[in-house]
């Protein structure tokens, strides 16, 4: 037997402690509290005591979550208390017949006073089902639901879960708990997933769950080490302990003190008709959470009264499913267009039989370009997948073989511009294909102009897509500059112009010359120059001069631009075209205040990071956004442990939870715009 001394078991138990913490803070509470540098410097250490001391190792190591060897195959884990599914309603209707069979089987019209249920809300995460039994702490065994009565044994998958202790923290642990919860991959690791077998020219994943089920498919567990995957736990089967708590939310609480992931809009609310207000509320978040969900889980919210109830066949009496419209639905691909983008990318769109998916109809989907083409082996008659999750464009998931027609169509990418019949090519190294067309090409015009005026950048109020497009095709402009030489007269030539309109449309062009450098360099349109990237050029250089001249060495001198976005910049400012056009929009008027350089020295907010969440109601959130970013501040979506300072307004939600959880400082907007006055 090896000898270890007493310094090197502390040392090694202290390490183990400190890596537990800071996976914890990471995955859990998502708030990190040490570099990635430190916590690999103490998992190396770790690492290195193992190594020498082989007898030391033990499976609740954090060093074992990489996985281990491969399995031959799964064995099979009967579940001591059975994992059940859950009845679904699809209707308020029908959510207040469960409300109505709770109350007669609790006999609750015959008291005399009686109360409204209280009920558990929480969103229904789309994910896997798993079972994590726990003896005296230690994580002994992870199954799947599979029947509900015998799954099967995942134990060295779910290890490599960083959100899944090994070792239950705190007090009061329990003798024996079986914890039950989703498995699910948020959208951000779905997507990267994706993006990686795309570029290895494998198959890619439907959607989340799917990629979820297949990580924890494996046999070999580095494979799902490899996958990020996350945790929530929604109620316990065995459990022998203490503490007993009274309520679902209140065992929720106590889960999560012994360290599991709880979603963070679990709330407990009196009354069917504030469940149906909550799934409204979680309805319209639901494009902003990260991960998919695919309804609300209503759960009798005391444990007692949760009793009383009891089961029938697979299902609780005390729970129900209220589902959200479908993220995925079939339909038929009718044609593709090929759409020409400001920057000449031409982007196939897929024409779709009308479907109702994710809440809207959807008849259009982007095929992004020649290669997701073949990579779908999709034809024009196919039954497809749509897909539409989040804030994103609806997706084509997946193509239906069995179902392709004898007179599918081949899409054929043209070689040709479909506006302005320029040749189409596609540069090395690049997925998208371009018109070569530049400023002789209508669409290429149309969208510029289109960027020019919108409201972040030039914001001419009251110039449409649908009026660009007349104005083009009337021939009254062909470049952004003949924007100011518009008069009234050219303006009710056009289709269904008034007086009235053409007026204040010409009032707001000439509005619209008064600008910042920031907007002026966004609404020119660079290819990737967005807001923040056009942001950071103002306030380096200070001039437009200053940035026409600059060269590609002085660009790359700037944080946040690389040698792509300096390559573009430096293309764009040497088109004399483009040159020329600037010179027009100068000599029509258009100005702003250059940026003090000296002041620029001296950005008070510069290194900070602020989120504005909720509603604005004196200042927009854009000038709010403008002003934080000319003091040097970067302006983030979502809070994390890096952020500086959070703005919330009224119907602030997660965000604001998670800043005051994570002890960062809030700002109403009073506040807000006492801090800036005092700054100046
Ligand atoms: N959020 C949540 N999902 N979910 C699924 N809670 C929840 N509860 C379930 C299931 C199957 O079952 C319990 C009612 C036991």
């Amino acid at each position: 037997m090896q000898q270890i001394s007493d310094d090197v078991l502390r040392e090694y138990e202290h390490l183990k402690d400190a890596l537990n913490q800071h996976n914890h803070r990471y995955y859990v509470l998502d708030d990190p509290s040490v570099p990635d540098s430190e916590y690999d410097r103490q998992m190396r250490e770790l690492q290195a005591i193992e190594a020498q001391y082989p007898g030391l190792l033990s499976e609740d190591s954090p060093s074992q979550r990489v996985g281990g060897k491969a399995l031959e195959s799964f064995t099979q884990v009967r579940h001591t208390v059975a994992m059940l599914s859950l009845e679904n309603a699809f209707s308020d209707a029908e959510l207040e017949d469960f409300d109505r069979r709770v109350k007669d089987r609790l006999n609750y019209a015959a008291q005399k006073n009686p109360t409204e249920i209280e009920f558990a809300c929480e969103p229904k995460l789309d994910g896997v089902a798993v079972s994590l039994l726990y003896e005296n702490g230690q994580l002994v065994r992870g199954a799947t639901r599979g029947d509900g009565s015998v799954g099967e044994d995942i134990t060295a998958n779910v290890r490599t879960i960083k959100s899944i202790p090994l070792k239950l923290r705190g007090d009061n642990i329990p003798s024996l708990l079986e914890v039950r919860g989703e498995i699910y991959l948020p959208r951000p690791g779905f997507d990267a997933l994706n993006a990686k077998a795309i570029a290895a020219g494998e198959k890619t994943f439907v959607n989340p769950r799917n990629a979820a089920a297949g990580s924890l498919r494996q046999l070999d567990s580095k494979i799902t080490a490899s996958r990020p995957l996350e945790m929530c736990a929604y109620s316990v089967g065995q459990f022998e302990a203490e503490v007993t708590p009274d309520s679902h939310t209140h065992m929720l609480e106590t889960l999560g003190g012994w360290g599991f992931k709880i979603n963070e809009h679990v709330v407990a609310v009196m009354g069917i008709a504030a469940c149906e207000d909550y799934y409204s509320a979680m309805a319209e978040r639901r494009d902003q959470l990260t991960y998919d969900i695919d309804g609300i889980v209503y759960k009798v919210n005391n444990l007692a009264l949760q009793q009383r109830l009891g089961f029938v066949a697979k299902a609780p009496r005390w729970a129900i499913a209220r589902k959200f419209p479908a993220q995925e639905e079939m339909t038929k691909l009718l044609d593709v267009e090929f759409q020409v983008g400001r920057t000449g990318a031409i982007t196939p769109v897929a024409r779709l039989a009308p479907v109702f998916v994710g809440g809207v109809t959807v008849s259009n989907a982007t095929l992004h370009n020649g290669d997701e083409i073949k990579r779908l082996g999709v034809c024009i008659g196919d039954t497809v997948i749509i897909r539409r999750a989040g804030d994103v464009i609806p997706q084509i998931a997946k193509v239906i073989l069995e179902k392709r027609p004898e007179d599918a169509q081949q899409i054929v990418f043209p070689e040709r511009c479909p506006v302005c019949q320029s040749s189409v090519k596609r540069a090395e190294g690049e997925a998208v294909a371009r018109c070569t067309g530049g400023l002789f090409c209508g669409a290429q015009i149309k969208e510029a102009i289109k960027h020019f005026a919108s409201r972040k950048a030039m914001d001419i109020d009251g110039l449409g897509d649908k009026l660009v497009e007349l104005l083009v095709d009337a021939g009254s402009i062909y470049s952004v500059a003949d924007l100011f030489e518009l008069n009234v007269d050219q303006l009710l030539g056009l289709e269904r112009m008034a007086d009235k309109s053409a007026t204040n449309l010409t009032a707001a062009i000439t509005a619209s010359k008064e600008t910042t450098l920031a907007k002026f360099l966004y609404s020119l349109g660079i290819r990737e120059v967005g807001e923040a990237t056009a942001q950071t050029l103002a306030n380096n250089f200070g001039s437009l001069e200053a940035v026409i001249e600059a060269d590609a060495e002085q660009l790359l001198d700037v944080d946040d631009i690389g040698p792509v976005v300096a390559k573009h910049i430096v293309n764009f400012f040497s088109n004399p075209d483009n040159l020329s056009i600037i010179q027009a929009l100068r000599e029509s008027g258009v100005n702003w205040a250059d940026i003090d350089q000296n002041a620029q020295a001296s950005q008070p907010l510069k290194g900070q990071t602020w989120v504005l969440t909720g509603g604005m109601e004196i200042m927009s959130r854009a000038e709010a956004k403008d002003r934080l970013q000319a003091l040097g501040a970067k302006v983030a979506g979502s809070v994390s442990a890096k952020t500086s300072q959070v703005v919330a307004g009224p119907g602030a939600g997660s965000k604001l939870t998670k800043a005051q959880s994570l002890d960062i400082p809030v700002l109403d907007e009073a506040g807000f715009l006492e801090y800036l006055n005092r700054l100046g």
